[in-house]
């Protein structure tokens, strides 16, 4: 007989117990949430039927080219999330600007903000896409949520998680105390506990990037990649590459089995470096999970937890997942180059 049946939202609510000032607000934000991600999954796992693939033609405010998903995931969430009473407002990949809660609607204490469907240039491919999420309280005074409740620390994160249409659909968060992960039982239509407290290896095997972004990387990042395709003196054998183009996609992999995903900037003009992921709402969610399961989440330079937004949309270099890995990745950047430790440690097995 298998453990016992814990649905996500008796984990949640289990979760709220060990903190007795909570309200339950948090608990049932979380609730509405899983409410429209399982509406977004049925839609997702119909796409190939449902004529729902394609563009819509139109473009969000990152640029990128907006599946018909996309536009029906931003949609769902907003309608799922506007009338709770536990949000103050919320933004969106989907929206320039930040989403405000309809005046008809009682306000909250939390901030939502939110990729609805993330890696969706690969929907009419059948690739496994994601939503991402996280959660932040309110700072401003007065009732309505502003630009500045938005734009906090992603240490300051009261709850993060995110959901993985693949194989099967998994919803994995963390409010906090550790990180669990949820599979979704369709017969049911509930999400239950698959992965109890989900632990990152503190080394990996896998390194993630899109090596086709070779002739933009600076010199460090093509050194630390360099060095990963030899030897690797712990275990003798080079590292192997998985790169999927859907960042919930990698990420989670990285997550279970251990390794690093990587997307740096683009280093080809020095004095203006361009970075592709955005951080509130992509690297800042999965860098909290990343931490509360042991793992790392740097930009090269800084704690991604720790970088200070200027602005919703901002892109940050990322390199996340296990913590000597990503450690490692660091210490390139810092000498500009392979560090030198390392070309002696080389030179001497030569
Ligand atoms: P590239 C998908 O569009 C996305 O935002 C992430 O999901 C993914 O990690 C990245 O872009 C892939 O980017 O440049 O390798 O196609």
């Amino acid at each position: 007989m298998g453990s016992k049946l814990v649905t996500i939202q008796r984990h949640i609510m289990e979760q709220q117990a060990s903190h007795p000032e909570a309200t339950g607000a948090l608990t049932r934000l979380l609730w509405d949430l899983i409410l429209a991600i399982k509406v977004i999954n049925r839609e997702v796992r119909q796409a190939g039927l449902a004529d729902v693939l394609g563009a819509t033609g139109a473009q969000n405010v990152s640029g990128d080219r907006v599946q018909k998903l996309d536009e029906f995931a931003q949609d769902r969430i907003f309608k799922a999330m506007d009338h709770g009473g536990h949000l103050c407002c919320m933004a969106s990949e989907e929206r320039a600007e930040i989403i405000p809660i309809p005046d008809r609607f009682p306000k909250g204490k939390y901030v939502l903000l939110y990729d609805p469907l993330d890696g969706s240039s690969n929907i009419d491919a059948n690739v496994t896409i994601g939503t991402i999420f996280s959660i932040h309280r309110k700072r401003s005074s007065g009732v309505n949520g502003t630009l500045e409740d938005c734009l906090q620390r992603g240490r300051d994160q009261a709850a993060a998680g995110y959901v993985i249409y693949g194989s099967s659909t998994m919803l994995v968060y963390t409010t906090g105390q550790g990180v669990h992960g949820f599979t979704l039982d369709p017969t049911i239509g509930e999400f239950l506990l698959s992965h109890p407290d989900i632990r990152c290896p503190n080394k990996g095997k896998i390194y993630s990037v899109n090596e086709g972004n070779w002739n933009t990387w600076d010199p460090a990042m093509r050194d630390y990649v360099t060095y990963l395709k030899e030897q690797d003196p712990a275990t003798g054998r080079p590292y192997t590459t998985r790169y999927i183009g859907s960042l919930v996609a990698d990420f989670h992999r990285n997550l279970l089995y251990g390794g690093i995903f990587l997307y740096p900037a683009d280093c080809r003009d020095p004095k203006k470096p361009k970075a592709k992921l955005r951080l509130l709402y992509e690297a800042a969610p999965l860098s909290m999970i990343a931490e509360q399961a042991g793992g790392a989440a740097s930009t090269g330079r800084e704690r991604i937890l720790d970088v200070a937004p200027g602005e919703l949309h901002q892109k940050v270099p990322v390199a996340i997942g296990s913590q000597a890995d990503v450690a490692l990745y660091e210490e390139f950047v810092k000498a500009g180059k392979t560090p030198d430790r390392i070309r002696a440690a080389q030179a001497a097995r030569a």
